[in-house]
């Protein structure tokens, strides 16, 4: 009988021991304590911006930083002034500064498959923010960005609306061989084909610049002057340089020339409000907060999905005025 008792005594102590072990161990895994968890205050991260060509990006870059500096976190940030090679360089430097993580929004799509690899062997994950590069998925960790196809095909539509299903357009491409550029391009054709009535009739980059639009556009309106009936500009600032290139030339941007854009920047609301801009189709910049939450994560080996889309809709001149307080980029 005593030796029963004993020896239900001894596993019931087993049981309660374990259970408790069980206990503390999913107590630890919760708290991160059971593994060296990383956290933001000890977080070194190296981020390679492609330039300051338009608002968008400086929304893109203030966002960066600011969310760096009141998470407390070390950001390495570099400007790549518009030139691959100056991004290729700011990524090497990286490594060999032995950073926890490196974002990098490419400039175009194609030419990183070295240097990701670099930083792959180095053990450090790249983040893509913003734009894709073209490159197999084991390379980098997960894209944080918009659908610019998308953003195509909203332009599209809502210019076809605007349209009738009817006229002759021009484009203001972005940067070349950029995924916004190619993905806008093909986005926005993909709807036309619904549209026969509807042509494009020139096309060409102006690489997501001010002035780039203004001249571009100056030089469509000196080959087809009044036979344009719409502008597609890939950006908004391309746009709010082709409205002053289509004001020189004497017609009324937004009247005579229907003009649709991306970004939905601040600048877009004023233009609205003028009556000098049809619609604009947003895209996000602030993508600062979620880059860092996604770059702790990586580092801590948590999951994250390839692909971490942008929401985003279309705005127009009829509430712009109400909504221009809001916008802030
Ligand atoms: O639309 C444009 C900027 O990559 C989505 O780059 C971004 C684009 C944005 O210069 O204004």
């Amino acid at each position: 009988m005593r030796v029963k008792a004993y020896i239900l005594f001894i596993l019931m102590s087993c049981v309660i021991l374990g259970g408790c072990k069980r206990g503390i161990d999913s107590e630890l895994q919760t708290t991160g304590q059971s593994e060296n968890k990383r956290v933001y205050q000890n977080l070194v991260v190296g981020f390679s911006q492609l330039g300051a060509e338009s608002k968008w990006r400086d929304g893109n870059t203030a966002s960066i930083k600011k969310t760096a500096e009141s998470l407390g976190l070390e950001l390495i940030f570099s400007d790549a002034q518009q030139k691959q090679e100056n991004q290729i360089k700011a990524i090497r430097t990286f490594i060999a500064q032995q950073v926890d993580v490196i974002g990098v929004s490419p400039i175009v799509e194609t030419g990183w498959e070295s240097v990701f690899q670099e930083a792959k062997d180095a053990g450090i994950p790249i983040i893509l923010v913003d734009r894709r590069a073209d490159v197999p998925e084991e390379l980098y960790a997960t894209y944080i960005g918009s659908d610019f196809t998308e953003e195509g095909r909203k332009a599209a539509r809502v210019m076809a609306e605007l349209l009738g299903g009817k006229g002759n357009i021009v484009e203001l491409v972005g940067t070349i061989n950029s995924a916004p550029a190619n993905d806008r391009y093909i986005g926005f054709r993909e709807i036309l084909q619904d549209y026969p009535e509807m042509k494009i009739i020139a096309s060409e980059s102006a690489d997501f610049t001010r002035a780039k639009g203004e001249e571009v556009m100056r030089g469509f309106l000196e080959q087809y002057g009044d036979q344009i009936d719409a502008l597609y500009a890939h950006n908004d600032d391309s746009a709010l340089g082709a409205i002053r290139a289509i004001e020189d030339y004497g017609l009324q941007p937004g009247q005579d020339i229907i003009i649709v854009s991306v970004d939905a920047i601040r600048d877009a609301f004023q233009a609205m409000i003028d009556g000098k801009l049809n619609a604009t189709v947003e895209c996000n910049p602030l993508l600062g907060p979620l880059f860092f939450e996604t770059a702790l994560k990586v580092v801590n080996g948590e999951y994250v999905p390839k692909w971490i889309p942008s929401q985003e809709s279309i705005f127009f001149p009829e509430n712009a005025a109400e909504i221009l307080p809001t916008r802030k980029y």
